[in-house]
């Protein structure tokens, strides 16, 4: 059963996530999550956003750096070094293990859904994490030094290419697996969620898929999205670099104008709550920083609050 489907990206989108696994019946979440940033690397299918999903919501991953494990070790990676290898994009030993895995089981045939049910339960989770698509879809990031693959301007040109554009390539053409549209069909349904992920890196690449489109209109269930803004800044990562760049008005009112159409409600930071009178859907001014697991829980039940209130309407 799922009474929430959320929308997410990695680390900013997986902590209200966590919110939400928590103030839900077990089981009754289902994430689905971006896979525009995976790559292949040292022959490896490296799934970043999954894996930070899988290991945040199983409480394993590492709280200093969003992404990877916990309590982690580096030997493969000084090993690789100490070959002269490529040693640009880190990977942990027990994370390690995720990327053998998970290559070894789709080079069988298997799909990436599948595998990545399987983790989830293997990590103890009770809900389910499912990449947005089984198809292979791959955010390019048009920037003043070319096209660059996602992880090649994220991490290693540490997002520092002025952005002219974003393509998502393969999404046009991409499936949603029949967990998605179960889940999105659920008479339980009570709320789908936008979590506070980048709109452009983490949020468009659903978007572009048309299946997804079509999923959001015609959800009976209320689409509330939840703005990655406090401050007019985003708590990690480039949002505002990205904005600014593509000439975007650095405030939560581009963020509700980017999901117009798609949304219902809106959730934003009371410091950006000077934006309300432009927001054309219902709004729920709360605090949006999630700092303590305390801030997630709260947030989580406000916007299952906020989306409740549609059904009273
Ligand atoms: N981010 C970095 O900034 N540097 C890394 O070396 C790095 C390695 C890495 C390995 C596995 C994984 O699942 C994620 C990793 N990330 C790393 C994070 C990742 O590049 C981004 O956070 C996401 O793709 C953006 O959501």
């Amino acid at each position: 059963m799922t009474q929430v489907l959320a929308l997410s990206g990695g680390i900013g989108g997986a902590k209200l996530a966590v919110g939400l696994q928590h103030v839900l019946p077990p089981g009754e979440l289902t994430v689905a999550v971006n896979t525009g940033d995976d790559f292949e690397h040292l022959g490896l299918a490296i799934s970043p956003d999954i894996d930070t999903m899988l290991y945040t919501l199983s409480g394993l991953s590492n709280p200093e750096l969003g992404w990877g494990r916990g309590n982690e070790s580096w030997n493969f990676m000084a090993e690789i070094e100490r070959l002269g290898g490529e040693n640009w994009f880190r990977l942990g030993d027990k994370d390690l293990a995720v990327h053998i895995e998970r290559t070894r089981r789709l080079n069988a045939g298997e799909k990436l859904s599948g595998i990545t049910a399987d983790f989830a339960r293997h990590f103890g989770l009770l809900g389910r994490v499912v990449p947005m698509t089984n198809d292979l879809v791959r955010t390019m990031v048009i920037t003043d030094e070319g096209t660059l693959d996602f992880q090649h301007y994220f991490v290693a040109r540490r997002c520092e290419p002025v952005v002219k554009g974003l393509a998502y390539a393969g999404a046009a053409d991409a499936q949603l697996g029949p967990l998605l549209q179960e889940a999105s069909q659920d008479p339980s349904l009570q709320a789908i969620v936008i979590c506070p992920s980048n709109p452009w890196l983490s949020i468009a690449p659903f978007l572009e898929i048309p299946a997804w489109r079509e999923l959001l209109h015609e959800a009976t269930a209320p689409v509330i999205a939840v703005s990655p803004l406090v401050n007019g800044q985003a708590v990690k990562g480039p949002t505002t670099k990205i904005m600014s760049e593509l000439q975007l008005e650095q405030s939560s009112a581009t963020i509700a104008r980017f999901y117009e159409g798609i949304i219902d409600g809106f959730v934003l930071d009371p410091s950006e709550a000077h934006i309300v009178p432009e927001i054309s859907v219902a709004t729920h001014v709360t605090p949006t920083l999630m700092k303590t697991a305390a801030d997630k829980q709260r947030l989580a039940r406000e916007v299952l609050g906020f989306a409740r209130s549609f059904s009273n309407l």
